[in-house]
């Protein structure tokens, strides 16, 4: 197993962006972006400008800074340089709507936001309502400094007054050298916003050791991740997934990422992949299937670059791993993470593969499935997975009980059932909570269903997954109508776009059935498991996992 001692003082920055400059590998291409290469030291020269701008500005050591970023070098940039300078970047999903940016922004209390100009109406919008967002930096690729008029405006409103300033100019006015701060290697680093089922986001905060064990437990101990190796991943750099693929993986070997600012659409990553060549690419299972599903895409792209492709964020079916076998002829390792855990803790491997489970457990962690007492269960029985190991979030920012629910010592609840086999291999069972993972993203059946309540036909809802012909979970809703109001297809239609105009569409149920009641416990609580059996397809029943 590989053994990893840090010095008290560390500076992930250092570790993971400038140490390719001292080892001699600045004119190396960090980064292939829209048809442009990013060399090591442009990337590293660019972070230090932006952590001097952040300095300019006022912040300080352990405040927050809010990245709404596209994959970019900026995004790279950004990271790193609020690292550097001891500020804690909280990169944020791109996808989601102005209300969860508002919860986000003062809850994390963060000081500076980048954001993309594409992405800015978001937040124009939200402005009055953030309360301790003091600048706003607007990255607009087209601009060049001194170009805009932009610069520097001020925005008030009764509570705050907030300055937008331009990228362009902000980094060309600061210095191109910076000194890291002297952070200690258990000093919060960075956070990620993970949802539950009930409630708001929880910020993982995850310190400043956590990426040196994912890039030496699974980067190098499971993919074998080389200097000459480039990676592209279609989950973006704001989910854990996507950072350690994109980012701390590549850049912990002087190694090289691709970037695709653009769409995750299954014709746009071949181009990518017969463009830029990576050797290693990363998907998630939905994104897979969607491929597969492109007629001849094996005749039509050349993908010959790949050594090894990755599937995390839900289980892979079985079959389409064969399938992605016999077209492309390169092995997809399935793995399980989780942004607590920040990156994948049990995985198949290239040379040990089990189609269908999750692989054995990644050397550096240590699992144990338990009952609902917390005993283990014997081997064989499904029961709750829980983890050891040293990249988990340290807790969740200002959520006392759900860290304590979560977080027990040196173990974590990861929240999913899970068993293993004679031979070591680790089976996922579906989730303890209700939570869905829908394409790699968490759907809450609350969330949807407080949102089909608010269309003035719908009486109640209730919102469950089900699995679609590739064996992959859907959202589902069980709608009851008021009185007088009549089901038709094309209500059901209203009510799909209702919730995508609402809420993060990627959310929206993709099937609806009208019912005259839902099944309810005695005090009045929904009984989602009653309805799961009653989906499109059948339910995952751990039986029948087993017998694969
Ligand atoms: C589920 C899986 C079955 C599981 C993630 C790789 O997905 C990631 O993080 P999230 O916090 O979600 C974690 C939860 O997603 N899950 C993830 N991978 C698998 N279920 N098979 C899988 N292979 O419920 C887990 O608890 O969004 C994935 C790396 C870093 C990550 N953060």
């Amino acid at each position: 197993e590989p053994q990893i001692k840090l010095p008290d003082t560390f500076n992930a920055a250092v570790a993971f962006l400038d140490r390719n400059l001292t080892e001699g590998r600045g004119a190396k291409t960090a980064v292939y972006y829209e048809g442009k290469t990013y060399s090591y030291a442009q990337i590293a020269e660019l972070a230090n400008r932006i952590g001097n701008g952040l300095l300019e500005l006022g912040v300080d050591i352990e405040q927050r800074i809010a990245l709404l970023l596209l994959d970019s070098p900026h995004f790279a940039a950004a990271f790193f340089g609020a690292i550097k300078m001891g500020a804690v970047p909280v990169p944020l999903n791109t996808l989601l709507r102005p209300d969860d940016y508002i919860y986000m922004l003062n809850d994390s209390r963060a000081r500076v936001l980048l954001v993309h100009a594409t992405l800015w109406q978001n937040i124009q919008q939200i402005l009055p309502q953030l309360k301790c967002l003091r600048h706003v930096v607007i990255v607009n690729e087209n601009d060049e400094a001194g170009h805009t008029a932009s610069s520097h405006v001020a925005v008030h409103s009764p509570a705050n007054t907030q300055f937008i300033h331009n990228f362009a100019d902000w980094v060309a006015h600061a210095s191109p050298t910076l000194q890291a701060a002297e952070t200690s290697k258990d000093d919060s680093a960075f956070w990620l916003y993970s949802s539950g089922s009930t409630g708001f986001p929880k910020g993982c905060v995850h310190l400043q050791h956590d990426m040196t064990y994912c890039a030496n437990y699974y980067a190098k101990g499971i993919l074998d991740i080389q200097e000459s190796d480039i990676t592209f991943s279609a989950a973006r750099l704001y989910f854990a997934y996507g950072l350690g693929n994109n980012l701390y993986f590549p850049f912990s070997v002087g190694g090289s990422a691709v970037y695709h600012p653009g769409r995750p659409l299954p014709e746009a990553m071949f181009k990518v992949i017969e463009q830029y060549r990576p050797t290693i690419f990363f998907g998630v299972p939905t994104l897979y299937a969607s491929m597969l599903a492109l007629p001849d895409a094996e005749k039509r792209f050349d993908c010959s670059s790949l050594r090894v492709c990755v599937s995390a964020g839900e289980a892979l079916p079985a079959d389409i791993l064969r399938r992605w076998e016999q077209h492309f002829h390169v092995p997809i390792l399935d793995g399980i993470g989780s942004t607590e855990i920040l990156h994948i803790f049990i995985s198949n491997r290239i040379d040990d593969m089990k189609p269908g489970s999750s692989g054995k457990l990644v050397p550096g962690y240590q699992a144990v499935i338990t009952d609902e007492q917390g005993q283990p269960v014997p081997a064989g029985d499904i029961g709750n997975l829980l983890i050891s190991g040293e990249s988990t979030a340290a807790y969740y920012w200002n959520k006392h009980d759900k860290t304590r629910d979560a977080m027990m010592g040196r173990w974590i609840q990861t929240g999913d059932k899970y068993y293993q086999d004679e031979e070591g291999y680790f089976w996922y069972c579906g989730r303890a909570d209700d939570m869905l993972k829908v394409g790699g993203q968490w759907v809450s059946p609350v969330e949807v269903e407080n949102t089909l309540i608010a269309h003035p036909a719908v009486l109640e809802a209730a919102v469950v997954g089900v699995f679609d012909q590739e064996n992959l979970v859907k959202p589902k809703a069980f709608v009851v109508l008021r009185i007088g109001q009549t089901p038709s297809e094309q209500l059901a239609e209203e009510l799909k776009t209702f919730v995508k105009q609402h809420i993060a569409p990627f959310k929206y149920p993709r099937f609806i059935e009208f019912v005259p009641e839902l099944p309810k416990t005695a005090t009045g609580k929904i009984q989602r498991f009653l309805l799961r059996g009653t989906g499109q397809t059948e339910p995952l029943d751990p039986s029948a996992v087993k017998n694969i």
